[in-house]
């Protein structure tokens, strides 16, 4: 009897600790309506562990930006590996004369493992037929394969299986599916190149991905475990190694190098651009959750969503936040913090409320502390702009008509953006 009191009042004084927490944040739903969000507070990217706010851009960088890029290293996306690789590039197929002669392709393949040439990232590139000099370039990964983001029959069909919801390899029906995610005409037309591969050659989008992905077949060689980093992490990753061919590439201006991502793939060239400063503009397409938005906003998807969903995507010890996301030491406007003073561009769709607009917004908005730091302008506005009315200077913010997905109206903001940030209005 003793016991079952002592029980009960224990478990009492436990459910009194926790039950607020619980009433807090609905974790296992979506909530759509702004009325119903909870109070929250953001953690100030500028205090320091020592109780002092950051005051120079040299304490933000050699203090404190280490130490919160750690927290998302540690709760959110798994350790980046550092170590170079010995890469191969092999040219797989160029011509001077692609889509009418307005473009040079060039498709290229990158060995990442000596002993296993199954292991490779095969990239598709468009630029413009016309340049003068090096290129600036967009990198994106894509969701199908590289055939579907052209329908152009010199695409070579790659070895490797897509995901999406279903397992399968690209064959010509696949051919130009996803093209009005990538209008190569007037990317070219505006002077810059794109650069892609599809993300299934790094790690398949699923639960066991892992598996047969470079977090296994590289662990060796890039001293850590599979389970040290996630999908999100390994795809950021395979980014960097895209990179780092660019920069042996003489048609590119390295220094000009734009990386973009829709959705999950947002998330990723969120996660690249923090770890890999080498990307001189980062623009994240509706990222939602675990990308720009807020996980602190009760809005849209929530982080138990995500990693009920996606467990895989992220580290495990994120899992420890999915119904007290309030303890989370980080928030998604340090993520965007990361990217300062680089040029950023955060994007939403009226109709994406999985994504929470206002948050991606609201975390852009927040993020520009950090940019003042530097002397840069971030959003210049905590007021929410109108549909297809973007705003903002060195972080730039729009939010189109629509539903979830990458349309031309996004890109002709990119495309602005980059020509104004990198100082070629003209170009
Ligand atoms: C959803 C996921 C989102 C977003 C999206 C996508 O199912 O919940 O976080 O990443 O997928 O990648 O299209």
């Amino acid at each position: 009897m003793r016991k079952y009191t002592l029980v009960t009042i224990c478990l009492v004084a436990g459910l009194i600790k926790v039950a607020p927490a619980f009433a807090q944040f609905p974790a296992d739903t979506a909530n759509e309506t702004e009325s119903n969000v909870i109070p929250y507070t953001l953690p100030d990217p500028l205090m320091m562990t020592n109780g002092k706010r950051v005051k120079t851009t040299d304490q933000w960088m050699k203090v404190q930006r280490p130490y919160l890029y750690h927290l998302f290293e540690e709760n959110v996306y798994g350790r980046y590996p550092k170590q170079r690789l010995a890469a191969r590039y092999q040219v797989r197929e160029e011509s001077r004369d692609a889509l009418g002669g307005t473009a040079v392709r060039k498709q290229i393949r990158i060995f990442l493992k000596p002993a296993d040439t199954s292991v490779h990232i095969d990239v598709l590139m468009y630029l413009p037929a016309n340049a003068k000099g090096p290129v600036p370039v967009f990198v994106g990964l894509n969701f199908k394969g590289n055939a579907t983001v052209q329908p152009d029959p010199h695409i070579i069909l790659s070895n490797n299986l897509v995901f999406s919801s279903v397992e399968k390899r690209n064959d010509d029906a696949a051919r130009g599916t996803t093209a009005s995610r990538w209008p190569v005409k007037t990317i070219l037309e505006n002077g810059f190149g794109l650069v892609t591969a599809c993300y299934s050659d790094i790690e398949l989008d699923k639960k066991d991905g892992w598996e047969t992905g470079m977090r296994t077949t590289l662990q060796h060689e890039l001293k850590i475990k599979p389970q040290e980093w996630g999908a999100i992490g390994a795809w950021a990753w395979g980014l960097s190694r895209i990179m780092d061919y660019l920069e042996t590439d003489k048609e590119v201006d390295a220094k000009k190098v734009a990386v973009m991502g829709l959705s999950r793939l947002g998330k990723t060239a969120l996660w690249a651009g923090a770890s890999d400063t080498r990307f001189s503009i980062v623009i994240s397409n509706e990222s939602g959750e675990g990308g720009a938005a807020l996980a602190r906003r009760w809005f849209g998807e929530t982080v138990k969503l995500m990693n009920d969903h996606f467990p895989y995507w992220f580290v495990d010890a994120y899992k420890k936040y999915n119904k007290n996301v309030f303890d989370l030491p980080v928030d998604q406007h340090e993520l965007l913090a990361l990217i300062a003073p680089r040029p950023l561009y955060v994007a939403s769709a009226a109709d994406d409320l999985w994504s929470d607009p206002k948050g991606e917004f609201l975390s852009a908005w927040h993020a520009g502390e950090v940019y003042s730091l530097f002397g840069k302008k971030g959003l210049g506005t905590d007021e929410m702009p109108q549909v297809e009315q973007p705003i903002g200077n060195t972080i730039h913010y729009h939010i189109r008509k629509g539903k979830h997905d990458i349309t031309l109206y996004d890109w002709e903001q990119y495309i602005n953006f980059a020509k104004v940030q990198w100082g070629d209005a003209n170009h």
